[in-house]
């Protein structure tokens, strides 16, 4: 195939996680956790407002702490729309290795990211810590826009057909 000279196309996504500190009335321990993990987390990467990215992102491999068994996880066949993601339970705050793979037909090679785990609200507003009260938990989400630098014309094609 051919490239198309001259083109860049950005796709839009959101990555990031989302902790929880383990509560007896707003998030219970599940029978079997191990005593010392504090909280429950979420790693995710995912359209921005669920919006669909699997006509270019083809699957997500997150790269945990080694202490976690099973440290690398790779998410492929999700239902269209929603996140590519890791749910776990844990003690401490550790970098996260993202690593994007895309679609065939876009002949890209995979892409890494680092995102640090956040568990522990510091340097948070008032106002963030009047939401956290409502709804407890520790959002650390990334905006990213995806570039795809003169796209093959079929992968184009695919980008850019509704
Ligand atoms: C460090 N920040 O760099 C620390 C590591 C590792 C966190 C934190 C283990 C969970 C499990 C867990 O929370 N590790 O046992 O499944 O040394």
């Amino acid at each position: 195939g051919k490239r198309c000279k001259g083109i860049q196309i950005f796709r839009p996504f959101v990555y990031g996680t989302t902790a929880k500190l383990f509560d007896p009335t707003t998030n219970p321990k599940p029978e079997g956790t191990p005593d010392d993990h504090t909280h429950s987390w979420t790693v995710f990467v995912k359209g921005v407002d669920d919006t669909d990215i699997t006509y270019w992102c083809r699957k997500v491999q997150f790269k945990l702490h080694e202490s976690i068994p099973n440290p690398l996880r790779m998410i492929e066949n999700t239902t269209p729309g929603t996140p590519f993601q890791v749910h776990e339970t844990g003690w401490g705050e550790f970098e996260i290795t993202i690593k994007l793979y895309y679609v065939p037909e876009s002949y890209e090679k995979p892409q890494t990211f680092y995102h640090h785990l956040r568990l522990h609200p510091y340097g948070v507003t008032e106002a963030e810590k009047e939401a956290m009260r409502i709804s407890p938990q520790i959002i650390s989400w990334v905006y990213e826009e995806q570039l795809f630098n003169e796209p093959f014309e079929s992968f184009y094609e695919l980008l850019t057909s509704p």
